[in-house]
């Protein structure tokens, strides 16, 4: 946090920091004068609170003892979270960040090839918890142009903003920096995507650790291993993540998953059967589109693959 100055930062009242970093026990909690702090939580808050205690990017109150240690006083309740079930259990919430304005999903044209049914699982995350997204495709150098705008273009039939870039060669950055501006941004995505080597092209005095995709294979783990929250020089937040291995949806409501897919929207309603599941009803309007060509197949294959594994 070098450039404290040129940084402006504000909390809602009562609150004096966000959390940048959780280490353990251990919030480094960003404070306004670009300071960060470790900071621990009392421990009537751990008694308070269920679920994932603190987060990055919740607002929390946090005040020096005499010893010079600093504790956290106050969490504030979070407005939305980005959430995921947690890996290699059966029912835990991993909150991956609290509070974001916006979630941009930073996939590659290839190296690492994209896997679509993780952005599918996402966007359907990110509309569950009332986050606008947004998609990133990086490495645009590596590809032909048509290839990359083929592969993506039926996010954008879907309605979502897609940023085409190339942290390489510096195409689309003015452009997307733009739309991170005095917001709270999570970059989220597959490892190796360049979410981290984005950032760091964004903010030049960051200097966050980024790995070729070959050496991240041989060590077996992500380069990223924590989230952590970065302020912009323009104002806002961007938070790096570390690699995601798999999405597990949490508490998603099933019942609104054809809603999620913001291409259905406009055939909801006009099945024959009020409570279709757009499966293999008859008259089903969903199917037709998809039938007709004016949903992506693949969508809609998404669609089901979820529907019938979370039980609707
Ligand atoms: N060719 C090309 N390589 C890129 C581009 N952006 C990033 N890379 C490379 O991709 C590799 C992975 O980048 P990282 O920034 O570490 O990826 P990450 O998404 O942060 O990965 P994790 O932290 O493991 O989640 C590095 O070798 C980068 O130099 C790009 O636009 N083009
Ligand atoms: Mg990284
Ligand atoms: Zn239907």
């Amino acid at each position: 946090m070098s450039d404290a100055e040129t940084i402006h930062l504000t909390f809602p009242q009562n609150y004096n920091g966000i959390v940048a970093r959780v280490r353990g026990p251990v919030a480094d909690v960003l404070l306004a004068d670009g300071t960060v702090v470790p900071a621990v939580p009392r421990g009537v808050l751990k008694r308070e609170r269920r679920g994932t205690l603190i987060a990055v990017g919740d607002y929390v109150r946090v005040q020096q003892a005499a010893s010079g240690d600093w504790r956290i006083e106050a969490i504030a309740p979070r407005e939305r979270a980005l959430v995921r079930r947690a890996p290699n259990t059966l029912g835990r919430l991993d909150v991956i960040v609290s509070n974001p304005d916006q979630a941009f999903f930073m996939f590659a044209v290839r190296d690492p090839h994209p896997r679509l049914q993780m952005l599918d699982r996402l966007l359907v995350i990110a509309e569950d918890n009332d986050i606008p997204a947004a998609v990133i495709v990086n490495k645009i150098d590596l590809a032909d142009p048509d290839e990359a705008r083929a592969i993506f273009a039926e996010y954008e039939d879907a309605g979502y903003p897609v940023f085409y870039i190339s942290v390489a060669t510096g195409e689309g950055l003015p452009a997307l920096r733009e739309h991170f501006q005095g917001k709270i941004t999570v970059l989220a995505g597959p490892s190796g995507t360049g979410k981290s080597s984005l950032i760091n092209a964004l903010e030049p005095t960051v200097h966050l650790p980024t790995a070729e995709i070959s050496r991240k294979w041989r060590q077996g783990r992500h380069t990223t291993v924590m989230a952590q929250l970065i302020p912009l020089r323009d104002g806002g937040y961007i938070v790096d993540t570390p690699g995601l291995r798999e999405v597990g949806l949490w508490g998603v409501d099933v019942d609104n998953l054809d809603y999620y897919f913001p291409e259905f929207r406009p055939y909801l309603g006009q099945c024959r059967f009020n409570d279709c599941r757009h499966l293999d009803e008859p008259g089903c309007a969903v199917v037709a589109a998809v039938e007709e060509g004016a949903i992506s197949f693949r969508r809609y294959e998404s669609y089901v693959n979820i529907l019938l594994s979370e039980g609707g």
